[in-house]
């Protein structure tokens, strides 16, 4: 009876499902998790957060972690440094032995909890997996954390989402959310597409007019590129200040921002403000309409190069990411094919069609090297013959990204068929709000394999990570932004960072139930597709 009643209890407390257990079956699935010896530690109004060392981010990691129980829980925890340590505490700790940068161990027993990373962004991702393993409790109820003995680190270096504001735009609180929903799902990129065709959302000081001008449109079409639109101006920028308040907020959180400036296509909005850059010189308006726009920045034209380098001047200066998106999709070379400048620049360099926009993209790459950076493009720049150190996004397809991959490039894998979260979510269309089409559910998310067996061993070492969108072509609302960013984010979030061998649905959807709780907490919206019994009266409002 004694032997039966002390597996049962130790099976409860290894899958945390006795009452006030913390469950360390989180979202990511951790690379390990294993029960130790001994009795569990005890979470009270005494324990103390303890950091080490004196870097600022160790402290404010210290602090979020508090933050964050005192959230789920509502418990009040004090953090302090080092000298002050007396069990019960939570020992936030550098292990510079620790091989992986944003790896972690977690070792928990009765008296205390130690979470070290060879970083602190380690060690922030280990408070997040702590941070989860509260998710299915509720305010003011007693913490018993199993002991156990938690070893993990990213399967990938690079673990993104981008959202576009320039299709609509949206403000610096829900910004900072938005960045506040990637920690929680252990990412460290945010890709942030700042300009297109029917918006410009920065300020560039030497540019005045792209605030003034390029950041408005005069209407929006209706539905789906329908004959009629709204009449109604729209638009919003952000400052420069405001965009670094949004970086800081980010490297808080162990987040990059990675700014896009899409180029040299999807540029009518900056065309609006300075029509000499175009090929036509004349007649542009900010786009009120979706899709690919003929007209693009005019590569023969020695001002076009003046333009996007004073402004990726700024840019730098404002973003120290490593990367700079150049963007480079979808951009037609009919304008330029019937350009006189671009004509002669052609024969000058014997460029033929393929070649002309990378012309453009070794350009500019050679520019912002200069600047220590390094440029990622979407796949369409590989097209022309670019340099190998150019970093490309595949999103046409998986395919283009591996080609690039055989060339030497690196590559981010962000495909429509998997990574597109501004595609419909389940068949039931009539059920969601209108998308632009396609269907990208939970499964098809969490099924994507980034580096498939058959490519070859040197290839698969160039995929440097995983990321999904969000073009906001139809989602014009924050409440609508949360919808198609969760839970799929959750589902990216175990493809970027769970060894695919510890990866299985069946798993993921029951660890999801908690996740969702943490959703609710937080009153984030979110898709009901894994919960069909839950009515969606009310949730759904955009
Ligand atoms: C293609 S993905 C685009 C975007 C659209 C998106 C809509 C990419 C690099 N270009 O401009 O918003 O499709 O799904």
């Amino acid at each position: 009876m004694k032997r039966i009643l002390l597996t049962a209890a130790l099976c409860a407390a290894l899958l945390g499902t006795q009452a006030g257990n913390a469950d360390y079956n989180v979202i990511p699935m951790p690379q390990s998790v294993t029960p130790a010896k001994g009795g569990p530690f005890r979470l009270d109004a005494t324990v103390k957060i303890v950091y080490t060392g004196d870097d600022e981010l160790m402290k404010s990691n210290a602090d979020f972690l508090s933050r964050y129980i005192d959230e789920t829980v509502g418990m009040k925890l004090q953090t302090t440094a080092q000298k002050d340590k007396k069990a019960p505490y939570i020992l936030l700790t550098a292990d510079p032995k620790m091989k992986e940068q944003e790896g972690y161990r977690i070792q928990v027993n009765n008296k205390a909890i130690t979470i070290a990373g060879a970083t602190p962004a380690g060690v922030f991702h280990g408070i997040q997996t702590l941070r989860k393993s509260l998710a299915g409790l509720t305010q003011g109820e007693e913490v018993l954390f199993p002991a156990a003995d938690i070893a993990d680190a990213p399967r990938f270096g690079y673990r993104a989402m981008m959202l576009d504001c320039a299709r609509h735009f949206f403000p610096v609180a829900f910004v900072k959310q938005f960045i506040d929903m990637l920690a929680l799902h252990n990412m460290n990129t945010f890709h942030w597409h700042l300009t297109d065709d029917q918006g410009w959302r920065l300020e560039i000081e030497r540019f005045p007019l792209l605030t003034k001008i390029s950041s408005m449109r005069e209407s929006t079409v209706i539905g789906r590129n329908s004959d009629v639109e709204d009449g109604l101006p729209y638009g919003g920028f952000y400052t420069k200040e405001e965009a670094r308040e949004i970086v800081e907020y980010a490297r808080k959180r162990h987040i990059t921002v990675i700014p896009e400036i899409d180029m040299p296509g999807h540029m009518v909005a900056a065309l609006a403000a300075y029509p000499h850059l175009g090929c036509t010189g004349k007649g542009y308006k900010v786009g009120s309409k979706w899709g690919v726009y003929r007209d693009v920045l005019c590569i023969g034209n020695e001002d076009t190069y003046a333009f996007v380098q004073g402004i990726i001047d700024e840019l730098t200066e404002i973003f120290p990411s490593e990367y700079i998106h150049i963007g480079g999709d979808e951009t037609p070379t009919e304008r330029w094919e019937s350009c006189p400048k671009c004509r002669k620049l052609a024969q000058e360099h014997q460029l033929g069609k393929k070649q002309l926009q990378a012309y453009f993209t070794n350009r500019m790459e050679k520019y912002i090297n200069g600047k220590g950076r390094r440029i990622i493009g979407w796949n369409e720049i590989a097209e022309g013959d670019i340099s190998p150190t150019a970093t490309i996004m595949s999103w046409t397809g998986a395919g283009p990204g591996y080609e690039a991959a055989k060339k030497g490039h690196d590559i981010i894998m962000s495909p429509t068929s998997h990574m597109y979260f501004d595609y419909y979510q389940s068949d039931k269309k009539d059920h969601e709000p209108l998308s632009i089409g396609g269907l990208v559910t939970m499964e098809t998310v969490y099924d994507f394999d980034p580096v498939p067996d058959s490519l070859d061993a040197a290839a698969k070492r160039h995929v440097i990570g995983v990321q999904a969108n969000i073009w906001t072509e139809y989602i014009a609302t924050t409440n609508h932004v949360e919808y198609m960013a969760l839970p799929r984010m959750a589902a990216l979030a175990e493809v970027q960072w769970t060894p695919a061998a510890r990866k299985d649905y069946g798993s993921f959807k029951l660890r999801m139930d908690k996740l969702a709780k943490m959703y609710d907490r937080y009153k984030w919206n979110y898709g009901l597709q894994l919960w069909p019994e839950r009515s969606n009266y009310g949730r759904w409002l955009w």
